[in-house]
């Protein structure tokens, strides 16, 4: 029996052009093998078969129009399928496994949340002025105390909550509160106890802070100018040493180790503690923010600069928050395509509170809950404080982020008092205690702190006669004890440990510090804590008090840093935990393997001619991504990244093809399912469909760039963007890829001032290379034709994933279709492509006056329409050069030059820019569709007249050939400059310059564009 193939429904289109038949007579096809590919003036899409079998007969070939219901091939097929059933994604047997999977999840998470009894259950009692009918009142309490006693505190909730929706039913507009107390939220009989040797660590712990402190005096008393803090890992030491001491695991051969983003100021201690460990030496800590001689520690995260040590860089606040989200998201992605094993690794993210108040802090944490990223720890360090004085003088940053957090659906565990406060708390009988902390704000807090037990005394606990009563029986020194949560191991670990065991939805650890913790007067809680980077010597003998450390005077003094013998107590003790752990931390190494480069002929189909077919540069891009989905190697390790604009950029082929990645699969039936690039969304998906979210998008790109670090396994990201939403839009992140050693494709897609035409002056880019070329590790390119893309992009891949060089591309590709020529067949093409410069053409007919034509982007093709002009109708030569970077030309000049001036008495170097135009005839002209800037570059490399034309000032909606004539580079410009140019070097008279001008009604009085 025979099955039909037909052309399924590609939904608005008709008479869709076959660009590719991959499959002959005779041929086994299976089911989802790419039998065709179809191309329509937007995008390329591959029908798959909806087959098995032998081949019988094809009914099309190359160049064939289709539309829907056309016959593609016929099968001898044995289990013939319908149509239907394999074009819909999903089918019912696979919804049913998943929801029977969610089920089975939640009932996990249910049984592990299950809530074992306090043995002892606090009773919250919060005095409220306004209470009519405190008797009542105090009946309900003791009612809810009963139900937790009772049934335990899930039962409480529910029936809280069942209270709730009741008053709403009956009309009562209760305000929603997303915040608890201002006390722990783990009940103290509810703490997990640490097993570790609390004396040794604390013993460890001082060595650390005395040592932290020490590194950054020392270094700005050698240099003041050096600068660094001690504040900030002051009030952070316990956090950490918690997580490194007993939770943060190491990469080694058994596992893949956790991931955790340190505070970018806190660097010291991390330094402190590993030359504790052995890692680092006296000398290193000496040459702290010292780098330019090798050796030097780093300021801050950074691991371009420390490359085996910092795995992420934190210090521009609010990236880390930001990049440890779409960290975890993308551990999940990889564990859900089976890439990596599921090991439970976690991301931690230590954070300071006022960083929380970057618009990137807290601008993916409703993702991070949606994809349940139970794999991410958030800790956030409220030391009340950020530079210049408090984070929320008149409020509380803790119950502000507690509200956020929570309302976004995260487990939030509040650190907020040490166990001293445990017996005041438990006989806290008429709650006045509680309130007095929740009433007290922060300014206040921060204010104690910067004081005594005495001020204490009267400020907070003479609040109410109830809370001075309570204390009344400690000593000033007593209540100047009463430790923070942050600073107390115990409530640490108890959080930590909760935190880790967390099911389905991510946790934020939020505990209260003091800044500058043990800095004494000069230094703790003050508002000038941050910046202080000097202690003088009583400052540092009160710090070695406060902290035990054997220092004797002299040695204080000398600001000497202290480390124990190797065979002490405590160097075997935290030596043995991180051996407990996979071995210490941070430390970054790679062993992925590399990705061999696709051979050249998966491109040979880009480097013949479209012919009379017209395509976009994106376009272009799209095929070939269509094409390296087919080579074994590639395709699984391919990275699709796009912020809501795959059909924009004719990329929804892909949803069928790879599918977009969801962690819950689909759920529904989508609204296409019956078409062929129907929005597929599934499990194992490739595409990671960001929304309109282009931060998230990068740090996507970040997280899969270095995946080769952070997961062992070389993946090719390619995230696509409107050029414009770029580099000027996430700037700060491309540069923390950068740092990070991200390998990967920026796509700068719809590119160019005059290129994108109607959408006007925010969405027309003429800067995106002049951004790249900041970023130095940054290879960018704005390539005209099909075959340059090919070209670069198969370069790229053999760079970064085969060679493993860290670089990264910045491609931009145009929406503008034409048709694209068959690559020149000289053998430097290639060369010149990747150095940035080739000759193209060659206009020679009048052999007189010549002038030299450099274009880049799609401008290079107005150039060459101007260069035949010339050649026709005014008898001039010229030479036309495709410049696919002059990023790159400028980075070879610099060198160069830098060569030469360097070595006079050597044999002098050629720039690949001399070399190509040194021996040519006429002045030079270049143009692009970005800013002069860009051409500009390499003006000083060339030894002749040198003359740009550019896309400077503020683009507009119009017309591609209106907006290139407003800019002044279209065919005519460049002919009417090229003449003018031509005169100036007094090469033919003015006057052909001026007629052309009058010719192409171009009005020399015109103000420039950049004042329009
Ligand atoms: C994007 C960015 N803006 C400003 C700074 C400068 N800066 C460094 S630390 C700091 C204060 C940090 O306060 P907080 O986040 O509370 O951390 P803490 O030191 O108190 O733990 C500021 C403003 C920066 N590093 N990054
Ligand atoms: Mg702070």
């Amino acid at each position: 029996m025979s099955s039909k193939l037909l052309v399924p429904d590609i939904g608005d289109f008709e008479k869709v052009e076959v660009i590719e038949v991959l499959v002959k007579e005779g041929d086994e096809v299976k089911l989802n093998d790419p039998v065709i590919t179809i191309e329509s003036d937007k995008s390329s899409v591959e029908i798959p078969s909806t087959l098995e079998g032998k081949i019988e007969s094809l009914n099309i070939k190359v160049g064939d129009k289709v539309s829907k219901d056309d016959l593609i091939l016929t099968v001898a097929s044995n289990n013939a399928s319908s149509k239907d059933e394999k074009i819909i994604p999903k089918d019912t047997e696979n919804l049913i496994r998943e929801a029977e999977q969610a089920l089975k999840e939640k009932e996990n998470v249910i049984q592990t949340n299950k809530i074992v009894t306090p043995e002892k259950p606090e009773i919250i009692q919060v005095i409220n002025d306004g209470d009519i009918d405190p008797v009542e009142t105090q009946e309900w309490l003791e009612s809810l105390s009963a139900v937790i006693d009772k049934d335990g505190n899930h039962r409480a909730h529910y029936l809280i909550k069942e209270l709730i929706n009741k008053a709403y039913m009956q009309g009562v507009n209760i305000p929603y509160t997303q915040n608890t107390p201002y006390i722990n939220t783990i009940p103290a009989n509810e703490e997990k106890k640490s097993t570790g040797d609390q004396n040794i660590e604390r013993r460890i712990r001082s060595f650390i802070r005395w040592n932290a402190a020490a590194m950054v005096v020392r270094a700005n008393k050698k240099f003041p100018e050096l600068g660094g803090h001690i504040g900030t890992f002051a009030s952070a030491a316990t956090l950490y040493d918690v997580g490194i001491n007993h939770f943060f695991r190491a990469k080694n051969n058994k596992f893949g180790g956790d991931l955790v983003y340190f505070q970018g100021h806190s660097a010291p201690g991390m330094y402190a503690r590993a030359y504790l460990e052995g890692r680092l030496n006296e000398k290193q800590l000496d040459n702290f923010r010292q780098e330019v001689k090798p050796g030097g520690l780093s300021s801050y995260p950074h691991p371009w600069l420390m490359p085996n040590f910092w795995q992420f860089p934190t210090v521009s606040m609010g990236l880390g928050p930001m990049l440890a989200i779409y960290q975890a998201r993308y551990m999940k992605y990889l564990i859900n395509r089976g890439l990596i094993k599921d090991e439970g690794r976690k991301v931690w993210a230590f954070l300071g509170d006022g960083e929380m108040d970057e618009p990137e802090s807290l601008g993916a944490i409703g993702l991070a809950a949606r994809e349940k990223l139970d794999n991410l720890i958030f800790v956030v360090n409220c030391n009340l404080q950020r530079l210049d004085g408090p984070v929320r003088g008149n409020g509380k940053i803790i119950q502000e982020l507690e509200g956020s957090f929570r309302g976004a659906g995260w487990n939030v565990i509040k650190v907020i008092w040490g166990s001293y406060w445990d017996p005041l708390l438990a006989n806290d009988k008429t709650g006045h205690l509680v309130k007095a902390m929740n009433e007290t704000v922060d300014g206040e807090y921060q204010a104690m702190k910067a004081r005594d037990g005495a001020y204490v005394r009267e400020k907070f606990f003479g609040k109410f006669p109830e809370t001075r009563e309570l204390v009344s029986s400690l000593s000033d020194k007593d209540i100047w004890r009463l430790n923070r949560g942050g600073h107390d191991p115990h409530k640490v670990f108890a959080a930590y440990d909760k935190a880790t065991k967390n099911i389905g939805s991510p946790t934020v650890v939020i505990a209260k510090t003091i800044k500058g913790y043990g800095m004494g007067k000069t230094g703790e809680s003050v508002n000038t804590t941050h910046q202080t980077k000097k202690l003088d010597i009583d400052d540092l003998m009160y710090y070695r008090d406060r902290f035990d450390v054997p220092l004797t005077d002299d040695q204080v003094k000398n600001i000497e840093y202290y480390k124990p013998d190797e065979n002490s107590i405590e160097i075997k003790y935290l030596k043995e935990r991180r051996l407990q752990l996979g071995g210490f931390i941070p430390e970054r190494s790679t062993f992925a393997k590399p990705i061999k480069a696709p051979p050249k002929d998966i491109f040979d189909n880009m480097k013949v001619s479209t012919g009379e077919k017209e395509m976009s540069t994106t376009m272009a891009l799209v095929r070939m991504l269509t094409n390296l989905l087919r080579d074994k190697n590639v395709a699984p390790r391919l990275v699709p990244i796009i912020p809501d604009e795959a059909r924009t950029f004719g990329m929804e082929g892909f949803f069928q093809k790879i599918g977009i990645y969801a962690h819950e699969g689909q759920k529904y039936e989508p609204e296409d399912s019956a078409q062929l690039s129907s929005y597929r969304e599934d499990k194992k998906g490739q595409v990671l469909e960001e929304g309109i979210n282009e931060a998230g998008a990068m740090s996507s790109w970040i997280a899969a760039g270095t995946s080769y670090t952070n997961h062992d396994i070389e993946m090719i990201p390619i995230y696509l963007f409107y050029s414009m939403f770029g580099f000027q839009r996430i700037g700060d992140l491309a540069w923390a890829g950068a740092d990070s050693q991200s390998r990967g494709f920026l796509i700068g897609a719809t590119a160019g001032r005059t290129t994108l035409a109607g959408e006007g002056l925010q969405h027309q880019d003429g800067h995106s290379h002049v951004l790249a070329s900041t970023i130095p590790n940054c290879i960018s390119y704005d390539p005209t034709f099909h075959y340059e893309l090919a070209v670069i992009f198969r370069e790229g891949l053999r760079r970064m994933h085969e060679k493993r060089e860290n670089i990264f591309y910045y491609i931009t590709t145009m929406n503008e279709n034409y048709s694209h020529p068959e690559m020149p067949k000289d053998k430097n093409c290639e060369e010149g492509i990747l150095k940035g410069m080739y000759k193209i053409r060659d206009f020679n007919k009048n052999k007189k006056t010549k002038i030299q034509f450099l274009g880049s982007g799609t401008i290079l093709r107005e150039m060459i329409k101007g260069a035949e002009i010339l050649q026709n109708e005014y008898q001039i030569d010229s030479e036309v050069w495709s410049v696919t970077s002059f990023n790159e030309l400028r980075k070879d000049g610099m060198e160069v030059e830098r060569y030469n001036l360097l070595n006079p008495d050597k044999e002098q170097k050629k720039s690949y820019v001399e070399e190509c135009l040194g021996k040519t005839e006429g002045p030079i002209m270049a143009a692009s569709d970005y800013m002069r800037i860009n051409s500009d570059q390499i003006r000083p490399y060339v030894e002749k007249s040198f003359y740009s034309l550019g896309t400077d000032g503020f683009g507009r909606s119009d017309t591609r050939k209106n907006l290139r004539n407003f800019f002044e580079v279209d065919k005519e410009h460049i002919v009417a400059y090229g003449l003018s140019i031509l005169s100036k070097e007094q090469l033919i008279a003015s006057k052909y310059a001026t007629e052309a001008m009058k010719k192409f009604k171009i009005d020399p009085s015109k103000p420039m564009p950049t004042k329009l």
